[in-house]
Parts: structure tokens; sequence; C-alpha cells
């Protein structure tokens, strides 16, 4: 008989807030006595039991709640569950800040077309890789090669794709455009730390001056600057294949349009750029509506294909209409948005809300915005209904578990900080944090899942450099993909279920690969929560 002492607890290996809700969850269906220590006095601080909540049907397992919420002194806790091995616990009242620090310096190790010196990345120093300072256009291979340096990574591989740079940039744009004053206080440790711009501006400037070399003569946006297959797992110094810009695309250039716009609105200095650059995008969309992007015949990377335009047509129009001051093309874009949805680099109508509740209130009618407003809580309310019914308490349902789950769950927690920053209700605060548990531990996963936090994190991630650099540990602060059943790789999974398959191995680029779309939306939550701490 196998021992009941090896189950498992989970719970948020990050630490807590003082006042946040507390909850660890075991894989269990029978009631058992729980104790907190707290391990500078070593004395019990709480004593109770756990209760059953159901099954997790994602999981496909009957779970158990410890309820530790009482424990509100900072501190260091042990919580030692009948039958199970003991955890430790933190609770800190500046918990989240150092985490989110990590989370957007990603950023940093991912700029292509520098050396990162040890000074600012420690042990990750690396060789500058990716020039681009003359990149050919693939299908037009009279058209002068031109520079289109700079930039990010995408992901684990080395291309540099507009679409998903796009939801990235804004996220980015959008976390100091909510919250600068917390962010003219923190400093990363980048090349430009010491200038006079926030650190974040300075990192998001990195990829802006990349984006604007992907727009042609025409104003249309070549999709993606790629090599013709994925590299291999080499540094970026080695990975040398030929880089190409591909054809333009509808999507690219309305996701372009989209962000140099919302970038008009916090560069002062580059303003009428950016808004230019999005005026001439926006005419070449209106040529060209039906630009769809598929990989050409002989490019074998990141598609990023999207056929449903309409969300990227509003959410370009909203933002070229604020950054202008246009109440009236503002208002025609807004009686026409749909319900509140979960972002991602495919569906992006809600980073339009986020514009107007934000930054265009004093465009609209008080009865637009209203109507803007309550669908924004809707969805929160919405997410904490889910949350209350749920097995774990955590606000996600079975269409989470995508590629890229972690990051639905951090896209939810955005829009559910952006509803509490409104409206401050704690229900919604829960949620977020709820969440946050979510990736940092509270799942039956048994991991953490941002490199180098928590007491179990990936160490394997599908990401060239942390692969080749000789380096036990991964380059840190990177969110993984997470669990979900999909299997699009060769990898062997522990579960068919979708909150189980998860695996913390380079083949599993579908579970374990890391992506600067899905650190968005971390950076913002982590930022929101240490910007406005109390619930
Ligand atoms: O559109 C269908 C939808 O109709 C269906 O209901 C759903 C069911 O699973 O699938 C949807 O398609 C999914 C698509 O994303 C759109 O969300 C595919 O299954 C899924 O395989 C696809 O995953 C994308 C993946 O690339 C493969 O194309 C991820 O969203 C995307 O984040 C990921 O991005 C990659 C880049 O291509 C290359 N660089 C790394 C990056 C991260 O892994
Ligand atoms: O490494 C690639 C990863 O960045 C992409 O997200 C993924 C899906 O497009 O593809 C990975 O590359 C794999 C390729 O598609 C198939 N052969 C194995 C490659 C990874 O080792």
């Amino acid at each position: 008989k196998t021992p009941a002492s090896s189950d498992s607890v989970f719970i948020n290996q990050w630490g807590f807030l003082p006042h946040q809700n507390k909850l660890a969850v075991l894989s269990s269906d029978t009631v058992r006595s729980f104790t907190v220590t707290d391990l500078k006095t070593n004395q019990a601080v709480m004593k109770s039991k756990t209760e059953l909540n159901g099954t997790w049907q994602e999981a496909g397992k009957a779970v158990a709640l410890a309820d530790i919420s009482g424990i509100t002194s900072p501190g260091e806790y042990r919580l030692s569950v009948e039958g199970a091995s003991p955890q430790i616990f933190a609770v800190r009242p500046d918990n989240y800040a150092t985490i989110h620090d990590a989370a957007i310096k990603a950023y940093y190790y991912a700029r292509a077309g520098v050396a990162l010196d040890p000074a600012f990345a420690g042990k990750w120093h690396r060789p500058a890789g990716h020039p681009d300072n003359s990149v050919k256009v693939l299908d037009l291979p009279d058209l002068p090669a031109s520079p289109r340096q700079k930039g990010w990574y995408d992901a684990g591989d080395y291309n540099k794709y507009v679409v998903n740079s796009g939801i990235t940039t804004y996220t980015l744009l959008r976390a100091y455009l909510d919250h600068p004053a917390f962010y003219r206080e923190r400093y990363w440790n980048i090349p430009e730390s010491m200038n006079e711009r926030a650190d974040i501006l300075d990192e998001i400037l990195w990829n802006l001056d990349w984006l604007v070399t992907m727009q042609a003569d025409d104003g249309g946006v070549y999709h993606k600057l790629t090599t013709l297959d994925f590299a291999g797992p080499v540094m970026p110094h080695k990975a040398t294949k030929t880089r190409y810009a591909t054809a333009k695309s509808t999507a690219a250039t309305l996701n372009f349009a989209a962000v140099m716009s919302a970038a008009a609105r916090v560069f002062e200095d580059k303003r009428e750029v950016y808004l230019d650059a999005a005026r001439q995008a926006l005419e070449w969309v209106r040529q060209h509506p039906q630009r769809y992007y598929r990989n050409e015949q002989n490019v074998h990377t990141g598609e990023y294909g999207d056929t449903y335009l309409e969300d990227e047509f509003r959410w370009a129009r909203i933002e070229y209409a604020i950054s202008t001051s246009n109440s009236e093309a503002l208002r025609a874009q807004v009686q026409t948005l749909p319900a509140v949805s979960t972002p991602s680099w495919a569906s992006v109508d809600s980073l339009g809300y986020l514009s107007v509740l934000n930054d265009a209130q004093a465009l609209l009618s008080s009865s637009d915005y209203q109507k803007v407003k309550t669908a924004l809580l809707d969805y929160a309310d919405h997410q904490v209904n889910i949350m209350q019914a749920h097995a774990l308490r955590v606000p996600t349902v079975v269409s989470d578990f995508v590629w890229g789950s972690n990051a639905v769950m951090m896209n939810k927690a955005m829009l559910l900080e952006v509803a509490f920053a409104l409206e401050k209700r704690s229900r919604y605060r829960d949620a977020s944090l709820a969440l946050v548990d979510y990736i940092s531990g509270r799942n039956l996963t048994g991991f953490s899942f941002v490199t180098g936090f928590g007491s179990r994190s990936p160490r394997f991630i599908h990401h060239r450099p942390s692969q080749a650099d000789n380096i036990a540990d991964p380059v840190p602060g990177w969110l993984v993909g997470g669990p979900q059943n999909g299997h699009q790789d060769e990898c062997k999974y522990p579960s068919d279920m979708p909150a189980m398959s998860y695996l913390d191995a380079w083949c599993s680029y579908s579970t374990n690969e890391v992506a600067i779309n899905w650190n968005a939306p971390l950076v913002y939550v982590l930022a929101s929560i240490s910007a406005m701490p109390d619930t």
C-alpha cells in the first residue's frame, strides 16, 4: 500500500499578500485535519480540517481545500495536512513586485540584434544574434534589402511576428498607461535604466523601433520576419540562416495600426511619426481588407494565421480614433463592440475596450461610456461566478486549456484587474489573485509556471537560449504555455486531461514554450496588484 504521506498539497509557491484569500488544494476525497505552524516561533497558529469541494472535471480529480486565509501576519509558515507532505508558504506585504520585475526583464533577455552584457544579464549574458541589418522581402527579390533591426524574439524561436508583437506591445503600453507612478519608481537593471525614461518604455521602444521597419512604402505591413524553417536549439549568434520579410497581411497591418496609434499617446516626441504610420496602415487595409496570411510554400515557421479580422479592424480604428481625439469615429466603433471576451493574439476586441475605458472617457457620452464599462463588469462578474462554483475556486473553464493556457488565465486576470481599478469590488481582485495562485502553484501539476520562481518551476523550457547555453537554470521570469491536451508535438504526456497535460521538457513546445504575448498579461497583472495592493 502506498503511504498516504506521499500525497501532495498544492499551493501558491510565490507567497501571499497579508489579506488575500489563501487556499491550499489536495487531490483527495477524505476530510483531513491540518495545522499551520509559524516557522519563526515554531508555534501552531491554526488547526482546522479540509473541506471536500467536488471534482475538478478538467483534471479528473476529487479536490479538497484547506482554507488558511486566517493567516495574515507576514512571515513563513508550514502547512501540515494529515497524510500529506508538509508545504512551506510565505506571507509578505510586497509580494509580487520582484516577480513583476523578472517577468518584464524577460523582454530584455529576448532582445534581438544586441549582445546581453553580464552587467545586466548576469550568467545569461550572450553574444549578439540576428542583426537583421539587411533583410530582403521573400517574394520581391528585386526590392533592395532594408534594415529591420531590434525587436524581441517571439518565443522559444528567433523569429519576429508582427501579429503577436501587436498584442504584446499594446499590453505593456497598457501596463504603463494604467500604472505610471508604479513604473516611474521601478528599475530592473537594463542598459537604459539610468536614463530619464521609465524602464518599461525603453523596453517597449526596443520593439517599436523594429515594428516601424516592417511597414512597406505603400503602408502595408509584412506579416513576419523569419527564416524559412525553425532553427535548432542553438544560441542566437549560431542561428545564422537568411531571414526574410514575408508577404504583407491585413492582420499584421491592423495590429501595427493599433499599436502605433496607442504608442502615439505615450511617446510625445514620436507622436506624429507613429500616427502617420498608423494612418497609412489604415489606408492600406481599406484597399486590402482580406489579405489573409498563409505561410508561403517554402516557409514553415509560426503562421499566426487569422481569417476573422472584424476585431482587428475595430481595435485599430478605436486606437486611431482615440489618439486623434475623433469622438464620432470612436462612437461608431463602440456601437459595434460585442461582449467582452478574453484577449489573445487572434482575438483583440477587449484591447479596444481597455483603451476606451482608460484613455477615452472624455471622448464619449456618459451613456456610451457606461455601456462599455458595464460590459467589462459583466465579464468580471461572470469570472467571479465561475470561481465560486469551481472545485479549486479558480475562474477557469475547459475551453481555457488551449496552447498558451497560462496566458488565457493571465489575460482574464488582466481584465479583472481593470474591472477592479474601475469599480473597487474586492471580488474582482479575489478572482485575479486566484488566477495568480493558479499559475504559481494552486493547480494539480505541482508546478509554479514561471521560471525561477517557486519551489518547483519549469527547468527544461522550449526556449532555444535556455536549451543551448549550458547554464542549468533557464532564463528567469518566463511564463510557460501551460497545460492543454492538444499534444501537438512529439512528447509523451503523463495525462490526457486538459489541466494535467503538461510536461517540463524541451520537446513539449505545445505546453512548455515561452512567448512574449504570454508574459505581457503577467507583467500587467503583477504591476496592477503591486500598484494597488489593497483589496
Ligand atoms: O482556431 C481553432 C478553433 O476554431 C478551435 O476551436 C480550437 C480548438 O483547439 O483551435 C483553434 O486553433 C488553435 C490556434 O492556435 C488558434 O487559437 C490551434 O488548435 C492551436 O494549435 C494554435 O496554437 C498556436 C500555435 O502557435 C500553433 O500555431 C498558438 O495559439 C500560438 O501561441 C503558437 O505560437 C507559436 C508560434 O507559432 C511560433 N513561435 C512560438 C509561438 C508559441 O508557441
Ligand atoms: O521550436 C518551434 C516552436 O518555437 C514552435 O512554437 C513550434 C510550433 O510551430 O514548432 C517548433 O519547432 C518544431 C517543428 O515545428 C517541428 N519539428 C520540431 C521543432 C522543435 O524542435
